[in-house]
């Protein structure tokens, strides 16, 4: 009933910080994530990815797991400071050996290696040096890096994620303050920033290029499509002036090497449009025709409403507790607000359940873009509980991830060329702004902090993916 194309890779996603641990090990370096961390307050009680699931010791366990099942692709991200420990000058053997093994291994059981090259965490003498993205220099030092990464591992990895989420790291770095370098409302910076990150992800794919490789690259978004409140121009209005912001200023650029035009007239108006030569613009564009997919990483969806200008500002509380109801409502005031969907329900920590909206976003990007596109990350957090036997009944996760793969079926079904599949996330793992408590893999971790076992579980998930992925998507 369910048709998947006949190479369709069903993966599965997680990120250096969040899952490796070893945060010392090595030769590695400190990254932005590993200070940041460590300032009191920053992040749920505390919780730090020093151990995380200690998958740099247990990385052969983890993959026999994901062969078990039958992935055929698997997402992972490179540590930058465990390849240049400080960002730049000698590479760290060590580093390149680690991924070197993770690599074989999955290339051992047939996984094909899908790799993001940063995932947020930053060398931190990078940061120290310069302030990382603030400054241009981040390019030089990120393509040096992106380079080293080809020439070691480009003849066994085919798939390339230049960056994870630029939109997300950027915005919580930035504007909200909740993630490195913890700046709050900083707009100027903010969108120089991301055209630094836009720069260094197009001079890396064309790196790619002049180095000889036709493998596919490109980057992943966060998308969060959006829905006007009813019919009301003004609302209608509001939906375009919020997609302009938030959503294709990412996009546009990606695809096309191009700014949206209203948003930089109004980000121009406002004295906070990033400065733009004619050269970058040529390798912005130049970039953009190389691009082999859109990769989007989708949770949400999202409703526009007008918000009249002393309307609610952008920066409400993100719920990080796990207790439904305690995220408030955001907007730009002038432009947009987005209030809840009251069509539907939402996870405990307030991310609204919406499968169709992944239709509608793989639509939008075919008929937008034209590009095929990588679902490099979508799942469902949630608190799981260890029962009896070491079992993990996690219904509401196999419910969440086949209606979203109706979903991207349907969106197949309607001519759309989609390549991968990936879950977030294969094991349990760190969640940035919510310790361990919120999980979202197909295997259990247990952290018992008495035992500090952590020891692997399969989850009910498991077993239904794993027949899913046999069956390629037919039995869903
Ligand atoms: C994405 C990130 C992932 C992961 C995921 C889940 O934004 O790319 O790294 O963390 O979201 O988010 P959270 O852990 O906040 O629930």
């Amino acid at each position: 009933m369910y048709k998947f194309p006949k190479d369709f890779l069903w993966g599965s996603a997680s990120a250096a910080y969040q899952i490796e641990g070893a945060y010392n090990v090595d030769g590695k370096g400190m990254s932005n994530w590993d200070h940041f961390v460590r300032i009191p307050g920053k992040t749920f009680k505390g919780t730090t990815g020093d151990i995380a699931v200690d998958h740099y010791h247990r990385y052969k366990e983890d993959i026999a797991l994901m062969a078990e099942m039958g992935l055929k692709t698997y997402r992972f991200s490179i540590a930058w400071t465990r390849i240049f420990p400080t960002g730049n000058g000698e590479i760290n053997q060590k580093g390149i050996e680690f991924y070197q093994n993770i690599i074989d291994e999955c290339l051992k059981y047939g996984i094909e290696p899908m790799v993001t090259i940063f995932h947020w965490d930053l060398p931190q003498a990078l940061v120290d040096q310069y302030n990382g993205f603030e400054s241009e220099k981040i390019v030089d030092d990120f393509v040096n890096y992106a380079k080293t990464l080809f020439k070691v591992f480009g003849k066994s990895v085919k798939y390339w994620i230049t960056l994870n989420e630029q939109n997300i790291f950027t915005s919580l770095g930035w504007l909200t303050a909740q993630h490195p370098p913890g700046k709050f409302d900083d707009q100027k910076m903010f969108y120089q920033v991301n055209h630094h990150a836009f720069l260094a992800h197009a001079k890396a794919v064309l790196a790619y290029r002049e180095m000889g490789f036709d493998g596919m690259i490109g980057a992943s978004f966060a998308y969060t499509p959006s829905y006007a409140l009813d019919c009301n121009p003004i609302n209608a209005m509001s939906k375009m002036n919020y997609d302009d912001l938030k959503n294709y200023w990412w996009l546009d650029v990606y695809a096309y090497g191009e700014y949206p035009i209203a948003a930089m007239k109004y980000l121009e108006k406002k004295g906070v449009a990033p400065v733009v030569s004619q050269e970058d613009k040529e390798i912005l564009k130049k970039a953009a025709k190389e691009i082999n997919f859109m990769g989007v990483n989708y949770y949400q969806s999202c409703v526009c409403e007008y918000n009249p200008l002393d309307g609610v500002t952008p920066y409400g509380t993100m719920n990080t507790t796990g207790k439904k109801g305690s995220a408030q409502v955001t907007g730009v005031p002038g432009l947009y607000k987005n209030p809840q969907n009251q069509y539907l329900k939402t996870t405990d920590w307030d991310w609204t359940i919406d499968p169709l909206g992944l239709t509608y976003l793989c639509r939008e990007i075919t008929s937008r873009y034209r590009l095929p596109i990588i679902i490099s990350e979508n799942g469902l957090g949630a608190f799981d509980k260890l029962e009896s036997e070491n079992k993990i009944h996690d219904i509401y996760r196999i419910e969440y991830i086949r209606e979203h793969l109706k979903a991207l079926s349907q969106a197949i079904d309607e001519g759309c060329e989609v390549l991968a599949y990936c879950t977030w996330s294969f094991t349990d793992l760190l969640s940035w702004l919510n310790g361990y408590q919120k999980r979202y893999g197909f295997v259990y971790v247990d952290r018992n902090e008495e035992t500090g076992s952590l020891s692997r579980y399969k989850k009910d998930s498991f077993y239904w993916y794993k027949e899913v992925i046999e069956t390629n998507g037919e039995k869903l």
